[in-house]
């Protein structure tokens, strides 16, 4: 779409080849992971996919410059389910995604309950991601501003697609995180894949870029092309800068390509007519004489032998006992074993 061209990016301070390597390492493991659980999904080893293959340059990047802890010092993370390069560059164990797409009871992220992709970690502040789409937005504010009356430097990151935004939950982002009386120090990242399912973007949107809509709220957006991770980089910890240190909200919009589908609905087979940021991504690298085509094919029949032998480990771990159906549903069960509540 011609009119969705991302915004030239100001020329800075190139990336050490160390950080290139390893944003280049991340994203074949992000890569392979993907494919392992839409392999994982055809062999009936799970019941639906959704992922990320697409928007590692952008997700990798993200991962690796977020502040990760628990509680309001460090980042908050309000992820969609397309994350998994950014949980990967977190430094999360990609085996524990393929424990969520078996649904075995040893998923730490919801205990063999929820869909793969659908991350949740207290101790890093990664908050359950939702299936029903752009509630994470309505939900920002909310850490943001514990974040805003702690003090300190963390700040709110929240993510979803381009489809989503049409959903009052963005406006509410907008309005609550652009307040002049208490603005709110959140990151709103929009990946626009130009897709919402199987609906074009072409024809939904009045506005030339979803980062316009900053505009009427004040907030300070950009829109680049999230599938150069160099690009990608920069310009996420530029915008986190900016909210870190003016606490403040800042709408950055990707553009990323969708490179199996929306999920397993649609098939999750690989789609010809979208641009491969990895593939991309490993010309430069070789051409800059940071890597080799041998080492890069090394790197991936490597990732491709761990998951596959986790795979067949993982298939054996035990599924939920249904005696714990209830567990984390109400929290009285909690306030019982504390003294604190009626049974
Ligand atoms: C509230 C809600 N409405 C509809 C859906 C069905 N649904 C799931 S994903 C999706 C499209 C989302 O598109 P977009 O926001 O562009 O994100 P993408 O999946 O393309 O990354 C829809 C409509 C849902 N899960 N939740």
């Amino acid at each position: 779409m011609s009119s969705l061209r991302p915004v030239p990016t100001s020329p800075e301070a190139e990336l050490s080849p160390e950080l290139l390597v390893q944003l280049h390492e991340l994203m074949v493991k992000a890569r392979v992971l993907e494919e392992r659980l839409i392999q994982m999904y055809k062999q009936g080893d799970g019941y639906f996919w959704i992922g990320g293959p697409g928007e590692e340059a952008f997700n990798v990047p993200l991962g690796l410059l977020i502040e990760r802890g628990q509680g309001p010092q460090y980042d908050y993370c309000h992820f969609h389910y397309r994350n998994s390069g950014t949980l990967l560059a977190m430094g999360a164990d990609p085996v524990d995604a393929l424990r969520q797409m078996k649904n075995t009871a040893t998923d730490p992220y919801s205990g063999g309950r929820n869909f793969v992709g659908h991350y949740s970690k207290r101790e890093w502040n990664v908050v359950p991601v939702s299936s029903p789409i752009e509630v994470q937005y309505s939900m920002a504010p909310g850490t943001a501003l514990a974040q805003k009356r702690a003090g300190g430097r963390g700040i709110t990151i929240v993510t979803g697609g381009d489809a989503g935004t049409a959903e009052g939950d963005f406006a509410t982002c907008m309005i609550w995180s652009s307040r002049p009386a208490n603005p709110l120090p959140v990151l709103m990242i929009v990946t626009n894949n130009k897709w919402g399912i199987s609906t074009s973007w072409a024809g939904q949107h009045g506005e030339k870029r979803i980062a316009d809509r900053g505009k009427g709220f004040g907030i300070e957006s950009k829109t680049i092309d999230g599938n150069d991770p160099e690009i990608a980089y920069r310009e996420i910890k530029a915008a986190m800068e900016y909210v870190r240190t003016e606490r403040k909200p800042f709408l950055l919009e990707a553009l990323v390509s969708r490179l199996n589908g929306h999920s397993s609905a649609s098939g999750a087979n690989r789609a010809t007519d979208e641009a491969d940021c990895l593939q991309g991504f490993e010309r430069r690298m070789e051409e800059r004489g940071l890597l080799t085509r041998a080492r890069m094919d090394e790197l991936r029949a490597q990732y491709n032998t761990e998951l596959q032998a986790a795979h067949r480990r993982i298939k054996d771990e035990p599924q939920p006992d249904p005696a714990t159906i209830t567990d984390h549903i109400f929290s009285e069960k909690d306030l019982v074993s504390e003294g604190r509540g009626d049974k």
